[in-house]
């Protein structure tokens, strides 16, 4: 079975949502700050890089990376609709948002949640991912998820950056299409899932 290794509420929280929405059997193994597992291992010794998300497949094998696990996770199952099938531009579609709220979003969140951030930093990261929550509140136009009807890996990642908001104070009320999108995501069963999995609040 595979393990996920996370940190509650953090970015794996994507990839934990993506297992059950694909139906992928698997294990979800808590990381504390302290790099200690939930089943007494040295996170190091799974991943040098020391930061999750991190998923052990069946054979051994250690996938990391937020833009890479999560079109891994979506393309598992493809009946799920996570992600469309490889080789598609529609399923690149779906990797350069992963690829957008990796590096635009989740990135510029740094100054946030790293201690001894000026204000002036952090007022700057607020100001960066607002202004991208405004690109993709356009983008989105009318459809329920980013790239249409289907729920994508894409969505789940932006749904736990969203998740974030409240914590960093970053006020998305302006935000219209993208508040309905959270409060969307959050009704979903796997959402609920796996937060509760990980011990968040509903
Ligand atoms: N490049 C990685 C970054 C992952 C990342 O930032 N993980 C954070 C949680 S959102 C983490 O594990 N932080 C704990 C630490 O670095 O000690 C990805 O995109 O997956």
């Amino acid at each position: 079975m595979m393990k996920l290794y996370y940190l509650s509420g953090a970015c794996s929280l994507a990839s934990h949502i993506c297992l059950i929405e694909a139906g992928i059997p698997h294990q979800a193994i808590a990381v504390d700050r302290q790099k200690r597992t939930a089943d007494g291992g040295n996170f190091l010794d799974i991943t040098p890089k020391g930061y999750v998300p991190a998923l052990v497949l069946d054979d051994g094998q250690v996938l990391t990376e937020s833009g890479a696990l999560l079109p891994y996770i979506g393309t598992l199952n493809p009946i799920a609709k996570l992600i469309p099938q490889p080789g598609t531009l529609a399923h690149f579609r779906v990797t350069e948002w992963c690829a957008y709220i990796n590096s635009e979003v989740h990135k510029n969140h740094g100054p946030l949640f790293r201690p001894g951030s000026t204000d002036e930093q952090k007022a700057a990261a607020r100001e960066a991912v607002l202004q991208r929550y405004a690109f993709i509140e356009n983008a989105m136009g009318d459809h329920p998820f980013i790239t249409g009807g289907d729920f994508t890996v894409a969505d789940a990642y932006l749904y736990v950056t969203l998740s974030w908001a409240a914590r960093v104070a970053i006020d998305v009320s302006g935000l219209p299409r993208i508040s309905a999108f959270f409060l969307r995501c959050a009704a979903r069963p796997s959402v609920i899932a796996a937060r509760a999995d990980e011990g968040l609040p509903a």
